[in-house]
């Protein structure tokens, strides 16, 4: 039993604000967490659940299922809601929002249940060039919304024709239809290797955060001139923003925005899609109409398509403004000014080895070892080289690139400034004489000669993404 005094739900609800002081509920303790408040890597959405409780906001964020978190907020705790109040909110029927989510595959690696977030076993993606698509990473901050295909609407507004409304059988049959093969990476992936420099806050991708796909529709550009878009709005607008059907509590829905000029570009590529790998998009992958933006980071290709504005201004979502920005490994929580960096569009030149895992045991009789890996990079740039060490970077082999499965021909050579899609490698060597351990190291070049950094430290970022040091795979040799 605790010697903290008791409060009433009432009495809870007057701490609403910083100024009165910012009060939560629970499992029946109550806690003042007004200093807290800056701190906390969600931002001021926790300011949502000032003088109620945080059990509704934590089943939809599930984030917070983690020791720590309790942690952070027992340090906090000022009292116990009276017995009455607690049995009424016991009464209140929690609902779960993620109940409709989909079915997944069970191979998928979970970061994350709720909201789902999963990656593939790194070596299925070197199997396929194409991922299928039950094995392409899943990455949503929300619940999966449920879209009605017949009913569905895209509204584009911003432009001097006013708003255009498309339905999914607009999108169809009025534009072209375009396949784009296009590799898509969140901003996180790898960053367990930044975690295991200093720790950092975000889902703990592996290095499977990033899978190639086909995907086919209408192309955006065609879409904005159907709308009116023509070169005097270049005159005034600098953005393209979508917003995603999925919402939060208080129907905030998902956005972000990209650069008019890629939305508009002939050489873009930018689509609607509505088709992955052949087939209708897969409900987690925004069913029935995504954003595909190639080069560009996973953040920006909004899934579950409502809206799509042109604009002078970036869009406000929390996405684009506190989040998915990088940042010197010098500044931490206390000192981050998220206005003060970019938001990441595209992407820097990656690679990594799938293939031994990490603690993997090779037989010295089976005289040679075959290291297989993805490389990619972001803005259209073409991987035009594979470097692999087996001995920690003292030498170093050039590996193979294919653009293709085995058995078929290769994908034709893309327009410069149009490398989509990564590029599987592979190098077969003899093992070492004397060496009783390898240690694998991969490192790309793309088509502007950017390299990839050699350790973590010098690129650690507090939010832990664009980790793209060499990956380094240690393997023992079994006599
Ligand atoms: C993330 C603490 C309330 C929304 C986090 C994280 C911590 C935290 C420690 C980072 C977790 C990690 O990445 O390991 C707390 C505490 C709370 C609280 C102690 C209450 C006292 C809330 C509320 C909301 C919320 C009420 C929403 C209304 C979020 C979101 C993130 C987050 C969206 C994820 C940020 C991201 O990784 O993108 N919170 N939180 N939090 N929190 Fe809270
Ligand atoms: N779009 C919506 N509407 N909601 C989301 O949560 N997540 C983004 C992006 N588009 C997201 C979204 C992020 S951060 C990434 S990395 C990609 O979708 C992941 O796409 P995937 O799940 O198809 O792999
Ligand atoms: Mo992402």
């Amino acid at each position: 039993t605790s010697s903290l005094p008791i409060f009433s739900q009432e009495e809870v609800t007057k701490h609403r604000s910083l100024q009165d002081g910012v009060w939560v509920t629970y499992k029946g303790g109550v806690y003042d967490i007004t200093e807290f408040v800056a701190m906390h890597p969600g931002g001021d959405k926790i300011l949502l659940a000032a003088g109620g409780a945080l059990e509704p906001f934590w089943a939809l964020y599930a984030v917070h299922n983690q020791e720590h978190v309790l942690e952070i907020l027992s340090e906090y705790k000022v009292g116990e809601l009276s017995a009455e109040d607690v049995k009424k909110q016991q009464a209140v029927k929690s609902s779960d929002p993620y109940s409709s989510d989909p079915e997944r595959h069970p191979v998928l690696h979970i970061n994350n249940l709720k909201p789902f977030n999963a990656e593939p076993p790194p070596e299925i993606l070197s199997d396929s060039y194409i991922t299928p698509s039950a094995f392409f990473f899943k990455r949503n901050h929300l619940p999966v919304p449920k879209v009605d295909p017949a009913s569905y609407q895209l509204h584009v507004e911003g432009l001097p024709g006013g708003v255009l409304t498309l339905s999914l059988e607009d999108l169809k049959t009025k534009f072209s239809k375009h396949t784009v093969t296009a590799t898509l990476q969140c901003a996180g992936n790898r960053r367990s290797e930044m975690n295991k420099v200093k720790q950092v806050k975000g889902l703990n991708w592996g290095i499977a955060a990033i899978s190639n796909a086909t995907w086919s529709g209408a192309k955006l550009r065609d879409v904005l001139l159907a709308a009116g878009y023509g070169p005097d709005v270049a005159q005034w607008a600098c953005h393209v923003q979508f917003e995603g059907l999925d919402k939060d509590v208080t129907g905030t829905t998902y956005g972000a925005s990209i650069p008019l000029k890629k939305a508009v570009s002939e050489e873009g590529d930018v689509l609607l899609a509505y088709e992955m790998n052949g087939e209708e998009l897969p409900a987690d992958h925004g069913f029935p109409v995504r954003v595909v933006v190639p080069g560009t980071v996973g953040a920006r290709n909004v899934k579950w398509l409502g809206k799509i504005i042109v604009s002078a201004e970036e869009s406000s979502s929390h996405w684009q403004q506190n989040d998915y920005k990088g940042f010197s490994p010098g500044t931490d929580w206390d000192t981050v000014d998220f206005k003060s960096a970019p938001a990441i569009q595209e992407l820097p030149i990656q690679s990594a080895v799938t293939t031994p895992a990490d603690g993997a045991v090779v037989d010295r009789s089976a005289e040679e070892v075959t290291v297989k890996g993805y490389a990619w990079s972001g803005g259209g740039r073409e991987v035009v080289r594979v470097d692999v060490s087996l001995d920690g970077g003292k030498t170093w082999q050039v590996a193979q690139l294919r653009t293709s499965d085995k058995g078929q021909a290769p994908e034709p050579s893309p327009p410069p400034g149009q490398a989509w899609a990564w590029k599987l490698w592979e190098v077969t060597a003899p093992l070492p004489a004397e060496a009783q351990e390898l240690e694998i190291v991969c490192k790309a070049v793309d088509n502007s000669y950017n390299m990839q950094p050699d350790t973590v430290p010098p690129i650690w970022n507090l939010r832990g993404v664009l980790s793209n040091a060499w990956h380094r795979v240690k393997v023992k040799i079994r006599e």
